[in-house]
């Protein structure tokens, strides 16, 4: 078995999915074929990889958001077909295909640690907290590519509120589900499972925070992280944790999975900041997701409404 280190994976890819895609079309047939033997993958799907769009469950009643962005929303099957997901498989064009079966019922979301509320929560009662939002989002992975999406779901601060938490409670805690049987990336030693994030009480009760459930107007896709994710939208990619299982409130600050990983590349806060560059690449410039021509990135993603959560603190120490 053909185990990458997570920092070699990270460095491979910065390309479009369409410049990305026809370079594997143009390996030699030798290469394929062993590439085809070491992931499991059939040849065919590696030289033309299906691109799967599964039809949703339309969600009622959603009303629009004022927080959300007038730009371009970049197409679904893009936002679908391009994904990281490593519990599924750390090739961007795979998990529309290896998730396509993950089971999102039943599902439970465990609450704990310092809050009054302790319990178990059912997906579908978490949906019906709140009534649901369309927030147009800006997205952008610390790779170097951004998207622009239609999210659904409301301010994760409507569930915090309802659990009440403890005045000790200064950290949240997510943890995706692990199930090695249904995500196949779990298998291998790419990162530590299960996925953990975190954020600062601060920062989870602040209205751009999106406890996310769906997008474009349906069910979120599993390939996008359900049936429950966060959303974070002036943060690197990776803080937006997807299929959480468990909201754990802390007084300490949560070991995240990326940082665990490689401590130098990825910090626990993670704001998107055109000036402090990633030690293997810079961070000035984006590419959204279908266009040719890259873009600067703004600090905080454009995000600006967050800067006073950060004042007094270094962000090149707090990266
Ligand atoms: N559980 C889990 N959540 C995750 C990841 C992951 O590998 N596992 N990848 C992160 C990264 S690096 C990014 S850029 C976004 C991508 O979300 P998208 O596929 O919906 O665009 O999910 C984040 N959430
Ligand atoms: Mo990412």
């Amino acid at each position: 078995m053909l185990i990458k280190k997570a920092e070699d994976i990270r460095s491979s890819e910065i390309t479009p999915k369409s410049l990305y895609l026809n370079r594997r079309k143009f390996l030699a047939g030798a290469a394929l074929a062993g590439a085809a033997a070491a992931t499991g993958a059939g040849l065919r799907e590696i030289i033309a990889p299906s691109t799967t769009v599964l039809a949703g469950n339309k969600i009622n009643g959603i009303q629009k958001s004022p927080l959300s962005t007038t730009e371009a929303i970049t197409p679904y099957k893009d936002v679908t077909n391009y994904n990281n997901y490593y519990e599924f498989s750390t090739e961007k064009d795979e998990p529309a295909k290896l998730a396509q079966k993950f089971r999102t019922r039943p599902w439970k979301v465990k609450i704990d640690g310092l809050v009054e509320k302790k319990q178990e929560l059912d997906i579908d009662a978490i949906i019906k907290m709140a009534p649901p939002e369309e927030r147009i989002y800006r997205h952008r992975c610390v790779e170097g590519w951004s998207i622009v999406v239609p999210w659904i779901g409301f301010s994760l601060s409507e569930l915090i509120k309802r659990v009440n938490p403890t005045s000790k409670a200064t950290f949240v805690e997510f943890t995706t589900i692990f199930d090695p049987g249904q995500m196949p990336g779990q298998m291998r030693n790419v990162l530590e499972w299960p996925y953990v994030e975190g954020l600062r009480m601060d920062e989870a009760m602040h209205p751009l925070a999106l406890l996310c459930f769906g997008m474009y107007g349906e069910d979120l896709p599993n390939q996008d992280g359900a049936p429950l994710r966060i959303v974070l939208p002036w943060k690197y990619g990776f803080k937006s944790a997807k299929a959480i299982v468990k909201i754990h409130f802390t007084d300490k600050q949560p070991l995240n999975t990326w940082n665990v990983s490689a401590p130098h590349e990825y910090g626990f806060y993670s704001n998107v900041n055109p000036n402090v560059d990633h030690p293997r690449w810079s961070q000035a410039k984006e590419r959204r997701l279908g266009e040719f021509l890259k873009r600067p990135t703004l600090m905080f993603n454009g995000y600006d409404q967050v800067a006073s959560l950060y004042s007094g603190m270094d962000l090149k120490k707090n990266f």
